[in-house]
């Protein structure tokens, strides 16, 4: 049988390089999008031993020429679109680019996508960010959106057009709306990963303090190789339908950086009141980690939980990592990193 081929955008990401692995594993001929730049960034592909298993190609969501020289180059069965400026901060910062990234690339995409082959599958990966403050508990595919940032803005427009390009032509097309997702090879600029790796950091003598924005932000944080399934399975669907993907839990970034603390063998206090707590070491009675107002957001979403009852019911899917272990493994893995002397980002 022919294989099926699938191109992933973003492939250089983290969800890029779990779900390559995914794919590979179950016999796709696969095919990666990476940007040109002086120092690639093909770490998270060497860590899971794929580098050599994959065809890279180059593509700068920009640019339309570049997307449909790669569709006519690969002609893939699916595509796909998990390239984005993906951090929430950096849009504040660069509105007009991520927009032109997250919201208009996408567009370029699926028109892209009509005029060379309609038949191709298509994914989008939208975020519970569009949810923003929905003011819900539990937040499904019928919760309404009220993005809170340019990121999320972006995200609502790509998630609706690919509504609209299922609709008006036809096309397989479908969107994830993942809640947060983590795992070692998650940036350092996200707030888990930044936890793990800066105590690592402290740990082997090359810090002092993990300095945070918004300890009391909540999130449904799940394992990115548990949501990467997800992702296939929607794609997989008799017909496309948006799917929600969570684990159903919520925890603080403080919860987050406490457990990650204990883990990782600190023996932490918290000391002073909301919103400028603060965490000692008992052992060597220094401040271990603090809050600083660089890391604040214009507006952040302080909660958000997700209910992925419609992705078990239709497509079997369910998390498997419990957050413990998931804050388990990443310490553990930065642990290690640390003690080799190097911190992957
Ligand atoms: P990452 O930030 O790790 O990866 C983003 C990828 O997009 C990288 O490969 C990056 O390339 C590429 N990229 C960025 N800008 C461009 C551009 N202009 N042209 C081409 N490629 C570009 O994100 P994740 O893997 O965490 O997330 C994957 C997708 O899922 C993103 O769209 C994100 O918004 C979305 N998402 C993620 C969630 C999560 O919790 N992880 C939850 C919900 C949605 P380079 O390596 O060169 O920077
Ligand atoms: P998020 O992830 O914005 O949810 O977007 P991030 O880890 O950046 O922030 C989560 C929450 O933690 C708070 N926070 C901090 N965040 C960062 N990055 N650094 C800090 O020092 C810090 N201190 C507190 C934030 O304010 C926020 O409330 C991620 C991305 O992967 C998106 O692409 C994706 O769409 C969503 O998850 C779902």
């Amino acid at each position: 049988m022919k294989k099926k081929i699938a191109l992933v955008t973003g492939i250089t990401g983290q969800d890029g390089a779990y779900l390559a692995n995914l794919l590979l594993n179950k016999g796709y001929k696969v095919y990666g999008t990476y940007r040109r730049s002086s120092s690639l960034n093909l770490w998270r592909l060497e860590e899971l031993g794929i580098l050599d298993s994959i065809e890279l190609v180059s593509l700068e969501l920009l640019e339309k020429s570049n997307i449909e020289r790669v569709l006519r180059l690969v002609k893939p069965n699916e595509v796909y679109n998990l390239a984005a400026q993906s951090f929430v901060s950096m849009s504040f910062e660069n509105p007009i680019y991520t927009v032109k990234v997250d919201a208009i690339g996408v567009l370029k995409i699926l028109e892209s996508i009509r005029m060379i082959d309609k038949k191709i599958k298509f994914y989008q990966a939208s975020s519970s960010e569009m949810f923003g403050e929905a003011g819900l508990k539990k937040l499904n595919e019928k919760s309404n959106f009220h993005p809170r940032s340019p990121y999320a803005i972006s995200k609502v427009f790509s998630h609706y057009m690919t509504i609209n390009y299922r609709e008006s032509y036809d096309i397989f097309a479908c969107s994830g709306i993942l809640f947060n997702h983590e795992s070692p090879l998650r940036g350092t600029e996200f707030v888990t990963r930044k936890i793990t790796s800066t105590l690592a950091e402290i740990q082997a003598g090359r810090q002092k303090i993990l300095e945070l924005g918004n300890y009391y932000a909540k999130r449904d944080w799940g394992y990115a190789g548990d949501f990467v399934e997800g992702i296939w399975k929607m794609m997989q669907n008799d017909k496309p339908k948006d799917y929600v993907l969570a684990t159903g839990e919520e925890h603080s970034v403080k919860e987050f950086a406490s457990l990650a603390a204990k883990i990782m063998g600190f023996n932490l206090v918290w000391k002073g009141s909301k919103p400028n707590e603060y965490a000692i070491n008992k052992d060597t009675k220094k401040i271990i980690i603090k809050t600083n107002n660089l890391y604040y957001r214009p507006s952040d979403v302080s909660f958000l939980k997700g209910e992925a009852k419609e992705a078990k019911k239709d497509l079997g899917w369910k998390p498997k990592i419990k957050f413990i272990d998931l804050v388990r493994i990443m310490v553990e893995s930065d642990k290690k990193r640390s003690l080799n002397g190097r911190i992957l980002r």
